[in-house]
This record gives C-alpha cells, sequence and structure tokens, in this order.
C-alpha cells in the first residue's frame, strides 16, 4: 500500500473506534445527541488522532486504553470548533466536509448547543482515561494529559487565537499577529494531538519539548495550506466552500505573499518540523511522511 492508502486505512479505523465513544441517540434531549453525532460523524481526515497515536506509538507506547478516549476527545474538540467556525456570527458557511453544516442542517440554535454539547463531552470522554489507567504513573500521565488538553483548547490556545482572528477581521494585520493566530487557532490542538499522544507513553520532559516544537511548526504549515486550498481549490474538492477568507476579510499568507510564495514558504515550515521530529527521534516514521503531505493535500 502507497502512504495514502495508509493513511486512508488508519483514517477509517479511528473512525470506527470514534464510534464507541459517541452518546447514544435516545431521551428528551434526542436531538441534541443527533446533531452531535451528525457533525462528528460527518466525514474529516481524522489528522488529529492520527497525530496523536502515532505519536504515542513513535515514542514507545504500548498501552493504547488510555489513549482512545484521548482521540476521541480530540476529535470532538476540533468538532466543536468547525461547527462553530461556520455559524452565521463567524464564517457563516453552509458546507463542511462534503456535507450541510450542522446549523445548516439543525438550525442555529441547535449547533450553539451541539458545539457546547461535544466541548463538555469531550472531557467527559477523556476523563474516562482515569478507568483505564493500570498504575499510579498513567493515572499521572492522564491527570498531565487532561491538563494540555483543557489549556490548548481554550483561551490560551485555540480559542484565544480564534479571538483575535475575529477580532482582526476586515483589518490590516503583520505578520507576527497573524502567526500567533496561526498558531493558536490551528496550532495549539495540533501540538495537544502530539503532545498528549507523548505524555501518554510517558516521554521525558526534553523528548516532549521536541515534539512540540514539531506540532507547532506542522500546525503552521498546515494553516498556510489551508490558506493556498481556500484560493485554488473547488467545494466539491474540498468539501467546503472556497474564496471563504475574502468573503470574511481575513489576512493570510495568501493576501501577505501570494500562492506561490505562501506554498514555498509552508513546504519550509513543514521541513522543519521534519527536522524537530528526527531530533525527537521520529526519523523514518509515518509522521515523517505525514506531516510531509499536509503541504500537499488537496482537502
Ligand atoms: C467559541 C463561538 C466559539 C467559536 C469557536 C475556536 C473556534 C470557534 C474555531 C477554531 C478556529 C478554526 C475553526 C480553525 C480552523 C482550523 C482548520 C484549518 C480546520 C480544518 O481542519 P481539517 O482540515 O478538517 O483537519 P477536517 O474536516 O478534515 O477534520
Amino acid at each position: 500500500m502507497n502512504f495514502k492508502e495508509v493513511m486512508m486505512q488508519k483514517a477509517e479505523s479511528i473512525e470506527e473506534m470514534l464510534k464507541d465513544w459517541l452518546p447514544e441517540e435516545t431521551g428528551y434531549q434526542k436531538i441534541i445527541f443527533e446533531a452531535m453525532n451528525y457533525s462528528v460523524m460527518a466525514g474529516g481526515k481524522r489528522l488529529r488522532p492520527m497525530l496523536m497515536m502515532e505519536t504515542y506509538q513513535m515514542v514507545g507506547g504500548e498501552h493504547d486504553a488510555i489513549l482512545k478516549p484521548f482521540m476521541a476527545a480530540i476529535e470532538m474538540i476540533h468538532t466543536y470548533s468547525l461547527v462553530h467556525d461556520d455559524l452565521p456570527a463567524m464564517d457563516n458557511d453552509l458546507y463542511r466536509r462534503g456535507k450541510k453544516t450542522t446549523w445548516a442542517e439543525f438550525g442555529e440554535d441547535m449547533a450553539i448547543l451541539a458545539g457546547d454539547a461535544l466541548l463538555n463531552y469531550a472531557f467527559e470522554t477523556a476523563a474516562k482515561s482515569f478507568d483505564y489507567a493500570k498504575d499510579e504513573q498513567e493515572l499521572r500521565a492522564c491527570a498531565k494529559a487532561l491538563q494540555i488538553l483543557s489549556e490548548k483548547a481554550g483561551v490560551y490556545g485555540m480559542v484565544g487565537g480564534q479571538v483575535v482572528d475575529v477580532a482582526l477581521s476586515g483589518k490590516a494585520v503583520e505578520e507576527d499577529v497573524l502567526n500567533f493566530i496561526y498558531m493558536m487557532k490551528t496550532g495549539a490542538l495540533i501540538e495537544a494531538s502530539m503532545m498528549v499522544g507523548a505524555v501518554l507513553a510517558d516521554v521525558s520532559a526534553e523528548r516532549l519539548a521536541h515534539i512540540q516544537n514539531v506540532a507547532g511548526k506542522t500546525g503552521l504549515a498546515f494553516q498556510i495550506e489551508d490558506d493556498i486550498l481556500d484560493v485554488t481549490s473547488t467545494l466539491e474538492e474540498l468539501g467546503k466552500p472556497t474564496l471563504s477568507d475574502e468573503k470574511n476579510e481575513k489576512t493570510t499568507y495568501v493576501t501577505l505573499y501570494g500562492v506561490e510564495e505562501a506554498g514555498r514558504m509552508a513546504a519550509q515550515i513543514s521541513e522543519e518540523a521534519v527536522c524537530s521530529l528526527h531530533a525527537a527521534g521520529g526519523q523514518g516514521s509515518f509522521l515523517e511522511e505525514l506531516i510531509r503531505y499536509l503541504v500537499v493535500r488537496k482537502n
């Protein structure tokens, strides 16, 4: 199998695993479970749980019972961010992952609630890892992983980046502020994915720092590629509307440097991420190929 086939097979098995962690669609509040499950199961590359699992395996993790709740949790947090990002008050988009956005399918009120529900359910799910810890060390690792996940999803991570992004819509943004936005709104969850995988496998502080560095650079390159696809791709290929940044008057790497130069910059940052991955012991790993693929992907 080539790299793309292996990646798709991994995404499929992650998708199967995700189903085990989603709520049953029953009870008076059934509608919210339907909206949550619709959003999570709408497709997607499953990149964040994949990065978590690959990092865990790369550093020698073996007892993945504590990993799985975190893999489900990161995809729930990512999905909530997309559900809220698509709302009329944010990007006001009708399509995502090739399907109608949650608000277009369930209404704006239910989409807000589905996002809130997914965020809370993510932590409810991640906390179940404590039930699977086999000793004191794993309990401590689960606690540390929860700390990382909550920080990276919140005001010192993804939400913080989104706040600056929204506040500066329609205004000129300089590269250092743009980097802050990208490192936070996109990079923080990528960092959480890889760092949680590493922490659950009990890595040293030094190796964790290398892995955080890999993830930060990967996230930045990934977001630059997202900017490029927004102007070069199509709704059919991308599964979501293109020219969204122009519509929302966003400064991006493409508006600052043009498509070609932005592509060169993404490729260079991605290579820096690969160099750091080698320092973290990941030479020749699936992760190395995955990081390189993310800046040449088509969706
Ligand atoms: C709190 C009201 C409120 C909103 C939160 C935090 C937030 C909205 C949005 C986060 C910012 C965001 C959506 C960044 C985009 C990151 C990005 C490039 C997402 C696309 O990720 P992919 O390509 O998507 O991995 P798939 O669909 O493949 O999972």
